[in-house]
C-alpha cells in the first residue's frame, strides 16, 4: 500500500474534496474526516474473461477513481454514506460473518472487504466514511473493485495495520465474491499495483504484475455505450454462466486426454493446458471434443491468451498497428465466440474504426459498459469527433460528454492520504 501525505505535494483540495468534506461533517455529527482513501478504476486493454480462468490480462489504471473520506471509530461499527443519492447510507458491525444486504445492494461491496479483513486480522475498529466517485457505475471500468479496495485500505489504515500489496489484492479478489459475482483477480490487482505511465500484464496463482511503459504517443480512448452492465442483475448471471462454461469445457478436455498427456496434473487448469499445448493443438482439441457454446468459450479463452502476449510484445515494440489488429480480433472473438457483446458495443467499435482507430474492442465483462479504442495524437481529434457525432448526439442522455468519452491516462495505484 502506498501512503502519500500532504507535504508530498497533494492535498484534499487538489482532489476536489472541499464539498465532500462539508458533506462528511453533515453526515457524521459535525466531526471532520482524518484521511481519504483512493482507488482507481481500470481499463482492460486486452485479455477479457481470462482472469477467472487463471490466464493473463493487460489492464491499466485510470485517473478516474473512488475516494472515501473517513474517520476511525472507537467501536466495531462501519457507517458509510455516498455522495451519489442512488446509494443510501449503510451501517453494520464488523465480524467474520456479516449478513449480506439483498443481492445488488451497494452495501455488499462495503461488507465484502470488511468481512474478509476481520477474518484475516481478528477484531477491528470501524470507521465513518463518505464515498465519492469519478467512475461511471456498471460500465466495465471496475468501479466495484475500486470501492472494495478503497474500503479495505481505509479499514487497514484506521487500524494502523498493513497487508502486503499483492496479498491484499488476492484477498480482495476472493472477498468480492461475497457480492455473488464469480470474478477473477484483475481489477483488485491493477487498482492496488498500478504504476503511472504503465500498463501491466497480470498473471495469477501466484499473483504477479509485469509493468509495460505505455508509448507516449499512444492514445487509448474510452467510450461508454450509456448502457449499464449491472453485475447485480442479469449480467451477473450471464457472467457467472461464462465462468461455469469454461470450467465445463476444460473438464471435458481433461476427460478426453490420455493419462500420459495429463500426467502430473491433479486437476488440469487453463494455465497448465496453455503451457503444455501449442495454440494449433489447443484449437484441434477444442474442435474434436467440444461443440456449441462450450467450443466458442474455449476458443476465445485460448486465443485471447495468445493475444495478450502478442499485445505486450507490440506495446514494448511501440507497434501501434499490431496492437490495434489484436484489439479488433479480441472484439470479434468476444462477440462471436464468447457472446458478451451488444448492438451498442458493436456500434461504438464500428464507429471507432470509421474514425480511424488502429483497433477497438469492448472492455470489461461486456453486456453494455464501455469500448476502448487505440489511436495516435494525429488521428485523435477525428476519432473523438466521429464517436461524438455518431453516438452522443442525442440530447436525451443526461451525461457530461467528458464523463462518457475520454482519453485514458495510465495512472498509479491506490493510496491513503491525510486530509
Ligand atoms: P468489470 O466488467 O469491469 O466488472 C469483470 C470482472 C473481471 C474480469 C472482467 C472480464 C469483477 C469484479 N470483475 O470486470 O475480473 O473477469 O469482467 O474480463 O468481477
Amino acid at each position: 500500500m502506498h501512503q502519500r501525505k500532504d507535504n508530498m505535494g497533494s492535498s484534499w483540495q487538489d482532489h476536489g474534496l472541499s464539498a465532500p468534506v462539508e458533506a462528511f461533517h453533515e453526515a457524521f455529527d459535525g466531526l471532520p474526516p482524518t484521511h481519504f482513501s483512493r482507488a482507481p478504476g481500470r481499463v482492460n486493454l486486452i485479455g477479457e474473461h481470462t482472469d477467472y480462468n487463471g490466464l493473463p490480462v493487460l489492464p491499466m489504471a485510470l485517473r478516474q477513481e473512488v475516494r472515501i473520506l473517513f474517520r476511525p471509530r472507537e467501536d466495531g461499527t462501519v457507517r458509510m454514506a455516498n455522495r451519489n443519492p442512488e446509494f443510501p447510507i449503510r451501517s453494520f458491525s464488523l465480524s467474520e460473518d456479516i449478513p449480506p444486504d439483498p443481492a445488488g445492494d451497494w452495501g455488499n461491496y462495503l461488507k465484502a472487504p470488511c468481512q474478509a479483513l476481520t477474518g484475516l486480522l481478528g477484531p477491528l475498529r470501524g470507521l465513518d466514511g463518505l464515498v465519492t466517485s469519478t467512475l461511471p457505475v456498471a460500465s466495465g471500468l471496475s468501479s466495484s473493485s475500486a470501492l472494495v479496495i478503497a474500503v479495505a485500505q481505509a479499514l487497514l489504515h484506521a487500524n494502523e495495520t498493513q497487508v502486503p500489496t499483492l496479498d491484499l489484492a488476492e484477498e480482495m479478489a476472493r472477498a468480492e465474491r461475497y457480492t455473488g459475482t464469480q470474478g477473477g483477480g484483475m481489477d483488485q490487482a491493477i487498482a492496488l499495483g498500478a504504476r503511472a505511465g504503465h500498463a501491466s500484464r497480470v498473471e495469477f496463482d501466484p499473483l504477479r504484475l509485469y509493468e509495460i511503459p505505455v508509448p507516449p504517443d499512444w492514445r487509448f480512448v474510452v467510450a461508454h455505450t450509456l448502457v449499464r452492465a449491472e453485475k447485480s442483475g442479469w449480467a451477473r448471471e450471464a457472467y457467472n454462466q461464462r465462468n461455469q462454461e469454461c470450467q465445463e469445457a476444460i473438464r471435458r478436455i481433461r476427460m478426453a486426454l490420455s493419462e500420459s498427456e495429463v500426467a502430473g496434473t491433479e486437476a488440469l487448469t487453463y494455465p497448465e493446458l496453455t503451457a503444455r499445448f501449442s495454440i494449433k493443438n489447443l484449437l484441434e482439441l477444442g474442435r474434436t471434443h467440444l461443440s456449441g457454446p462450450l467450443l466458442g468459450r474455449f476458443r476465445h479463452v485460448v486465443t485471447e491468451t495468445l493475444r495478450v502476449y502478442r499485445s505486450e510484445e507490440a506495446m514494448r515494440q511501440e507497434d501501434l498497428l499490431a496492437f490495434g489488429i489484436l484489439m479488433d480480433a479480441s472484439h470479434e472473438s468476444l462477440r462471436a465466440d464468447y457472446e458478451v457483446s451488444s448492438p451498442e458495443l458493436d456500434r461504438l467499435v464500428a464507429l471507432a474504426r470509421e474514425g480511424g482507430a488502429a483497433g477497438a474492442r469492448l472492455t470489461g465483462a461486456g453486456f453494455g459498459g464501455c469500448v476502448v479504442a487505440l489511436t495516435d495524437p494525429f488521428r485523435l481529434d477525428r476519432l473523438m469527433r466521429t464517436l461524438e457525432q455518431g453516438y452522443y448526439r442525442s440530447p436525451r442522455h443526461p451525461h457530461r460528454l467528458r464523463d462518457v468519452l475520454f482519453v485514458a491516462q495510465p495512472s498509479g495505484g491506490a493510496s491513503v492520504e491525510e486530509v
